[in-house]
């Protein structure tokens, strides 16, 4: 039977990473306040999450192999979720600057800490660089090294390509509603959140294991992408319907002007004296004009409208784990725990 890690087990793997990673930046002679600076980058943001991402690698490799893992392939496999910690990272760090956000897990965002600022483009920098020093040290020797990086690389590339989308759909200074679309709002979000979130941390435990054939990839693909895009459909949604204790953070898609799940929904059922509240309100760093547009999130049904559309997608989601070709060593299981930890999430 596959085993299920815990939190405090996954972190516990942590300090040995965070210490060869200082090892690394020490061989250069980077002085003292230099190397306590990196440190403590490290630790507020790659820990303090859910690791979600991170302890799926672990958890699929289980239960790809149906066993319990062991020491040598739990420390391979909770390496591997620990890159994707800090792909995650490096994008939340450098999300948070051009959102303008205030919050991220609880704590005001890195860039707004005490005498941080604008280093924090560097410290994003940093966090990125860490995933290539960790891959070197650990699976140079592995089969699937050149793959793994090439994995990297890709996703980042992907990311960022919905990242741009993301922030050219979402103008500070001009707002026209009709540059949404439920088309572009699709893009973005399969890139920007999916192939980072939930394709990474199969692909990578699919490639520890050498079992990581075209036709698996692609089984995976199909399946966490969509499963990526319900996730962010979540996300846009406790933006503004979820409790800020919940989510860590505090909402600005409305104010940053977001092409998201929510205004996408509210054009397509708006009546025109509706629709002439967005034109006002929507995408001014205003909080009586965010509140305008919540008003009439509230009186658009919104919530019970994404309540319909969850219950929709997780049954075309399930439809589609079921049909999983398990042939060359892939597991449904591997899909279904993943359903099952977002599914009607909070936070
Ligand atoms: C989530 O969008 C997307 C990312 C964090 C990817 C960022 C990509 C970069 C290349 C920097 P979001 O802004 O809705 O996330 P949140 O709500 O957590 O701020
Ligand atoms: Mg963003
Ligand atoms: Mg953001
Ligand atoms: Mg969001």
């Amino acid at each position: 039977m596959a085993q299920k890690i815990t939190l405090q087990q996954f972190e516990s793997v942590f300090p040995k990473l965070q210490e060869a990673l200082l090892e690394h930046a020490k061989k250069y002679n980077l002085p003292q306040e230099q190397l306590d600076w990196y440190k403590k980058s490290l630790e507020i943001n790659t820990l303090g999450g859910k690791c979600n991402r991170g302890m799926s690698v672990p958890d699929s490799v289980s239960l790809l192999l149906g066993r319990p893992l062991t020491e040598e392939e739990y420390f391979q496999s909770a390496t591997l979720g620990w890159m994707t910690e800090l792909l995650q990272a490096f994008f939340l760090v450098s999300d948070d600057i051009m959102d303008s956000s205030i919050t991220r897990r609880g704590k005001p965002c890195w860039y707004r800490q005490e005498g941080v600022g604008m280093i924090a483009i560097n410290d994003a920098f940093m966090l990125e660089a860490a995933i290539y020093t960790l891959l070197k040290k650990y699976f140079r020797t592995h089969p699937a090294y050149v793959d793994l990086i090439e994995l990297f690389q890709e996703t980042t590339f992907q990311t960022e390509i919905g990242q741009l989308c993301d922030l050219l759909t979402a103008p500070e200074d001009v707002v026209n509603l009709d540059n949404f679309s439920m088309e572009k709002y699709r893009f973005i979000v399969i890139y920007k959140t999916a192939y980072y979130s939930f394709y990474l941390p199969v692909a990578l435990a699919l490639y520890q294991l050498n079992i990581a054939t075209p036709q698996n990839l692609k089984s995976a693909e199909d399946i966490l992408i969509p499963l990526g895009e319900y996730f962010q459909i979540q996300d846009d949604y406790l933006d503004n319907f979820g409790l800020p204790e919940h989510i860590g953070k505090i909402g600005t898609d409305i104010m940053d002007n977001k092409c998201s799940w929510l205004v996408n929904q509210a054009l397509s059922i708006v009546t025109p004296e509706q629709r002439k509240v967005l034109e006002d309100n929507y995408g001014h760093k205003d909080k009586d004009k965010e509140a305008a547009v919540k008003n009439l999130y509230n009186e658009l049904q919104l919530e019970r409208l994404y309540q319909e559309y969850e219950e929709k997608r997780v049954g075309e989601i399930r439809e589609l784990i079921s049909k999983v070709d398990e042939s060359e060593g892939l597991k449904r299981g591997v899909f279904e725990t993943f359903l099952s930890k977002i599914y009607k999430r909070s936070k």
